[in-house]
């Protein structure tokens, strides 16, 4: 596989005016007449014709009538084309049965669908596969099935056939097919300007009663565009589709949105509360794709991240707005700690626009996303909210039916502000995650903070270029009172200082406050500062995040120096459970530890060499001591935040689930689970069910009730996922690769349904001690399991492979066992190009 790179773009030879598609259905044998209208781009000088294809059978192609002979390798075809518009036709054969790779035309539980993005459509039939071409669709569809789909409207169908017209210009990757014995959960949705849009969530049979809530969340989020961003649904008709059998969460096709079924379908009874929110989140995410993606494209895969990133972003302001600010952003902070800063602190780091790459389909990463979405934040936050706003607005108008660049979305900036982003552009093109180290003076009534920012080296980059850092701070005084309410300071120089004036007394600072830049701040704060923070800060994002850095330096200190569970942090800890006028979510995060996987980077970071078990021991050690100093606090925070009455996944009542089973797990380690088991027999709705069920698990008590979920859940394939991950999450580290093992055996295991695969191995690569077993059972079984997944799903191993990707954080014995896998898969005969790809930057 070569290396493509972003230096190399050059415009399309030939543009699409106009694609027609037939489909003639049929499992191993589907046959794709198309008939294409070309042009000559008069921005390139090329008159080369290429079309992508790729496993496809030409039965024949024809330009303007006359039968051709094109030269057919297995990436596509050339052929000798007229420097004026011409009609391309071709007949295809494809095999959407044998599709296990699940990209292109494939088949899921009887029903045929599509997945384009981002290479796909070429495996449907030859076409210039690119984002940069833009074309109306028209398609026909026949086949024997009660449901056939397409993109746009329906403009005509009859028995056994449909055909689809999409008047909106759309690159290939947007291309959507669905054929099924489907049912639908209708509804509409006026917008603004009183047009009527229908709505429908296309499922299986089985599981219509599990629309309702993927159906509000859409109504809401089509509201929200309206309300926040002016933006208006452009189609008479929008369909989501549930798929069973799907490589990532959902995929945004003009009017015709895909997803993975665990990413729409739910009912109390089978959905947790988080469950629900991510449902809600993506069922956003993909709509306001409508217009940061679709309408306004990406001119190539380097790309990505203009509307990846930007509708993360606001996906999660739609969170904000409708659920709990301050909780959106603690969460999603952790998330981007956990994976992002993970990817950009290891052998995969890599731009957020990246500027090489061989398989773009290992480019859909948290640093594409998530880093991408903390760009636009941090540019909001820099030029301000109306000039954001009026900054959108432009981008809309000036770049509706294009193809663009991240030059583009800047100077849509610069033209709004007057500001010149040039060196902003380095949080696009620079990889890795900036130090920021700050230091502070109090003299004559100023108070000055001393900020240093260092960004390490990163693949193929060894020397970065300082980076404008927004960076926002408030100011407290010593009895808790804020002296100075929150600042932007913006840092674009390696080392900067920032003066306060006019102060009675050194003031307590809360630095990068809602953590308005993705940076790895340095402060050599002491655990009587954290604890005041803890306690007094004004800003909830860095209240939490004061506890959590109390609580990594007490880990640090418990396992590196066998230090004993301070009772300082217990103390603190106990204020804020037991605080009653806090949000109940707020106050479970506060519960919350730090992940197992966040201490082995701090001590990395911090010049040790993690011992995976000795982690796992500290957390257990700190965890039961919390238990015990709040023995009298649990059992009446426990009652208190029961919820009465029918169930709802609103966030009020969540936050009340989530801190009562929160406070059950530290409960579980006094009363030998009495509670847990209490819980698990009365509840009626799957947040109850399954938190109970982790605790009894978890210590030991889980059998019967393991057994029972299964015997009653049997039949509901996404609750067995759960029942899945649960028994090896909830393992002790010495259980978990066996259980793994072992369920890989179960008769409900396959490999071949990606949601499946990721229950068992996601759980285990996550299971920090379980996975990084001295002797190598878990690097082995990974890679037994990625060996023989690979021939069958690429796109699915290759994410799978980066388990692996921090393996130089280890010991030596550790570093050697996972080496020798990562060896092992490279070295097998056949390996796909993804895999190969992913695994070869892991070890480079
Ligand atoms: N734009 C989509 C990304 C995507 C994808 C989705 C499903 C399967 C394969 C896929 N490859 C890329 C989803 C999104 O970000 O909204
Ligand atoms: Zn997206």
């Amino acid at each position: 596989s070569q290396k493509i790179y972003l230096k190399d773009y050059t415009p399309p030879a030939y543009l699409v005016d106009t694609v027609h598609l037939t489909f003639k259905l049929s499992p191993n044998a589907t046959r794709v007449n198309s008939k294409i209208r070309f042009r000559p781009n008069p921005d390139s000088d090329s008159r080369d014709f290429f079309v992508h294809g790729e496993h496809l059978t030409l039965i024949r192609a024809a330009i303007d009538g006359q039968e051709c002979s094109p030269v057919v390798t297995d990436k596509g075809l050339t052929a000798q084309a007229p420097d004026a518009p011409f009609t391309w036709e071709a007949e295809v054969e494809i095999n959407p049965q044998d599709n296990t790779a699940l990209e292109g035309l494939y088949m899921s539980n009887g029903m045929y669908c599509t997945q384009c993005e981002a290479e796909g459509f070429r495996r449907i039939t030859y076409y210039p596969d690119r984002p940069d071409v833009m074309a109306t669709f028209t398609v026909r569809i026949e086949g024997d099935l009660p449901v056939l789909l397409s993109n746009g409207n329906p403009t005509a169908s009859g028995d056994g056939w449909a055909e689809w017209h999409d008047p909106w210009p759309k690159p290939s990757y947007l291309f959507a097919l669905v054929a099924g014995d489907l049912r639908n959960h209708p509804d509409s949705f006026t917008t603004k300007s009183g047009r009527k849009v229908d709505l429908n969530i296309w499922v299986r049979p089985d599981d219509i009663d599990k629309c309702a809530f993927g159906m509000e969340a859409l109504k809401k989020s089509m509201k929200w565009d309206e309300d926040v961003y002016g933006r208006e649904y452009d189609l008479d008709l929008f369909n989501i589709v549930a798929v069973d059998d799907f490589n990532m969460g959902a995929m945004e096709n003009k009017g015709l949105n895909i997803f993975n079924s665990s990413c729409v379908l739910a009912s109390p009874e089978t959905a947790t509360d988080a469950n629900f929110e991510r449902i809600e989140a993506i069922i956003a995410h993909e709509y306001f794709h409508n217009w940061t993606g679709n309408r306004i494209t990406c001119r190539d895969w380097f790309q990505l991240c203009l509307k990846e990133g930007l509708t993360v972003y606001r996906d999660s302001q739609f969170t904000s707005d409708v659920r709990s600010r301050a909780v959106k952003r603690i969460s999603d902070v952790d998330g981007l700690r956990a994976v992002q800063f993970r990817e950009d602190n290891g052998p995969l780091a890599h731009p957020v626009r990246p500027d090489s790459f061989v398989e773009i389909n290992n480019f859909y990463t948290a640093t594409v996303y998530e880093k991408g979405a903390e760009v636009v934040g941090m540019l909001k936050r820099l030029v301000g909210d109306d000039a954001y706003a009026q900054a959108l607005d432009l981008y809309f108008e000036r770049h509706d039916g294009q193809a663009v660049t991240i030059e583009d979305w800047l100077k849509v900036f610069e033209d709004t502000t007057g500001r010149d982003l040039g060196q902003f552009m380095r949080w696009y093109s620079q990889a890795g995650t900036p130090r920021l180290t700050v230091t502070d003076d109090f003299k004559d009534s100023t108070y000055t903070l001393n900020f240093k920012q260092y960004t390490p080296p990163t693949p193929g980059q060894d020397v970065k270029q300082p980076q404008v850092i927004p960076i926002a701070v408030g100011l407290l005084t010593p009895n808790g009172d804020e002296v100075q309410e929150t600042v932007v300071l913006e840092m674009t120089k390696p080392e900067q200082s920032f003066e306060f004036k006019g102060l009675s007394s050194r003031p307590v600072p809360s630095i990068l406050r809602e953590f308005s830049a993705p940076v790895i701040l340095e402060q050599d704060t002491d655990n009587e500062t954290r604890a005041f923070l803890m306690a007094h800060d004004t800003d909830p994002f860095n209240r939490r995040e004061s506890g959590n850095a109390l609580a990594r330096d007490v880990l640090r200190r418990m396992i590196t120096d066998g230090a004993a569970p301070d009772p300082m942090y217990l103390e603190a800890k106990a204020k804020i459970l037991t605080d009653e006028a806090l949000d109940p979510a707020f106050r479970a995060l506060v519960m919350s530890l730090p992940t197992q996987e966040e201490l082995a980077q701090m001590l990395f970071d911090t010049g040790h060499t993690p011992d995976p078990e000795a982690i796992f021991n500290a957390t257990q050690t700190l965890a039961q001591a919390s238990a015990e100093r709040l023995k009298q606090d649990l059992p009446r925070i426990y009652a208190a935040h029961q919820v009465k009455g029918p169930y709802s996944p609103d966030a009020g009542p969540a936050g009340h689930r989530v801190l009562a089973n929160s406070a059950l797990w530290l409960l579980s380690r006094l009363d030998g689970c009495k509670q847990a088991q209490a819980q698990y027999d009365a509840a009626d709705n799957m947040t109850q069910q399954i938190s109970a069920l982790g605790c009894l698990q978890y210590f030991d008590h889980g059998a019967d009730a393991t057994q029972a979920f299964y015997d009653q859940w049997r039949h509901d394939r996404l609750v067995i996922d759960k029942w899945f991950a649960m028994q090896v999450s909830n393992t002790r580290p010495d259980q978990t690769v066996a259980t793994a093992q072992a369920l890989t055996e179960h008769a409900d295991f396959d490999m071949k349904n990606p949601n499946r695969f990721r229950a068992v191995f996601g759980a285990l690569a996550w299971h920090h001690a379980g996975f990084h077993q001295a002797d190598g059972a878990g690097y082995r079984l990974l890679a037994d399991w990625l060996i023989k997944l690979d021939p069958v799903n690429p796109q699915t191993t290759a994410r799978m492979s980066t388990a692996f990707q921090s393996w130089r954080r280890y010991d030596e014995g550790r570093q050697a066992l996972m080496r020798a896998e990562l060896e092992r898969i490279m070295s097998t005969p056949d390996l796909s190009g993804d895999t190969g790809e992913m695994v070869g930057r892991i070890l480079e």
